[in-house]
């Protein structure tokens, strides 16, 4: 697609090249930024200008910082909830309808790519459960702001999200796949182990496809489908219509191999909206622990309501916690 690009543009180009001052240099980048018309057509020129733009602005702000490793507040957002995914896909796949769809988060959606600069978390509800979804800017060829991969990398889990209508899914996919694997981080399911490297780290993904609204979609969910195989499963959304997305929260949370137990205090119904998390496996000593150390310490005895006992049955601190049981601790 051409790039039609405007002649006061162009202009401003031909000044930036004379500009020696780093300062005036940037003011012209961020015109550009913003006379430049954004369309698919110019999204790698969009790309390029925010990658000097952020390579211009951290040598104005920190230039005696040349060649140290620096950390910014960017690289981490601290965990909410319970447990922190992040929105990784191509640019204009749809990551910030999702999380604008289920949270308050101010997210920036639009119909060009590169619309997200920054991190964005916003909290979302699944049934009792809080999850906190970030969202990012995109892997592209173009541009990758290195924040991405240092937060993918502190996440607990990956939403990878592919648009059905994108003409370039397939390659897109592929894409950012390998852009991961070159940073030594493999998408769990979707890529299998190298031998060659080590070091990677392996994060749990979920895969999930937006635009089932759109035409083609089904064809192209097929072509999606023949890649990834039954390595994971992919969840369909249409986040205009909101279709999908409580199932993929759900698949989000259990993702996390966390059970939800609750607790009640003599003669008073249980909290049924403050489920205790606990890892599969769990003991009613970890139950105990997780509200309060000195629970577990001074713990005789519980009484547990659940699938698999009697109602009010005695258990001790060794007894294994199911999904959805109710403890009273007894000290
Ligand atoms: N029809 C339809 N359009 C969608 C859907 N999801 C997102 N869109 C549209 O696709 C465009 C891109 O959506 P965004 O959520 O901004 O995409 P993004 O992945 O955050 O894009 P970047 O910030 O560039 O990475 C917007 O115009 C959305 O309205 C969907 O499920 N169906
Ligand atoms: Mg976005």
């Amino acid at each position: 697609m051409p790039a039609n690009l405007p002649p006061q543009y162009n202009k401003l180009e031909q000044e930036y090249r004379l500009e020696k001052d780093p300062k005036k240099r940037l003011a012209l980048l961020e015109r550009m930024l913003a006379e430049i018309p954004k369309h698919k057509g110019t999204s790698h020129m969009v790309g390029e200008l925010k990658h000097k733009i952020s390579k211009l602005k951290s040598q104005i702000e920190a230039p005696q910082q040349h060649g140290a490793s620096r950390q910014s507040s960017l690289d981490h957002i601290p965990r909410e909830g319970a447990g922190q995914f992040a929105l990784v896909g191509p640019p204009n796949s749809g990551k910030s309808s999702i999380v604008g769809a289920v949270t308050r988060a101010a997210v920036e959606i639009a119909e060009w790519p590169f619309a997200t600069r920054k991190p964005v978390p916003g909290m979302a509800q699944w049934e009792n459960v809080h999850l906190q979804l970030v969202d990012l800017p995109p892997i592209a060829e173009e541009h990758l702001e290195p924040f991405v991969l240092n937060i993918i990398r502190t996440a607990d889990v990956a939403v990878l999200v592919i648009s059905l209508g994108d003409d370039d899914l397939l390659s897109e996919y592929e894409y950012v796949l390998k852009r991961l694997h070159q940073a030594k981080i493999r998408l769990r399911g979707l890529v299998d182990p190298d031998p060659g490297i080590h070091s990677a780290l392996e994060i749990p993904t979920i895969l999930a496809v937006t635009g089932i609204d759109l035409p083609d979609a089904a064809t192209r969910l097929m072509l999606l489908q023949d890649v990834v195989g039954d390595r994971l499963p992919i969840w369909p959304v249409s986040s205009p219509q909101n279709r999908g997305i409580k199932d993929l929260l759900g698949a989000c949370f259990e993702s996390l191999g966390l059970m939800r137990a609750y607790t009640k205090t003599p003669g008073h119904p249980a909290d049924m909206d403050d489920p205790v998390l606990l890892p599969h496996g769990a003991t009613v000593a970890d139950a105990a622990r997780s509200i309060h150390k000195e629970f577990a310490e001074k713990l005789q005895f519980a009484k547990i309501w659940g699938k698999h006992t009697f109602d009010g049955q005695r258990v001790m601190a060794d007894h294994v916690v199911e999904d959805g049981d109710i403890l009273e601790f007894h000290m």
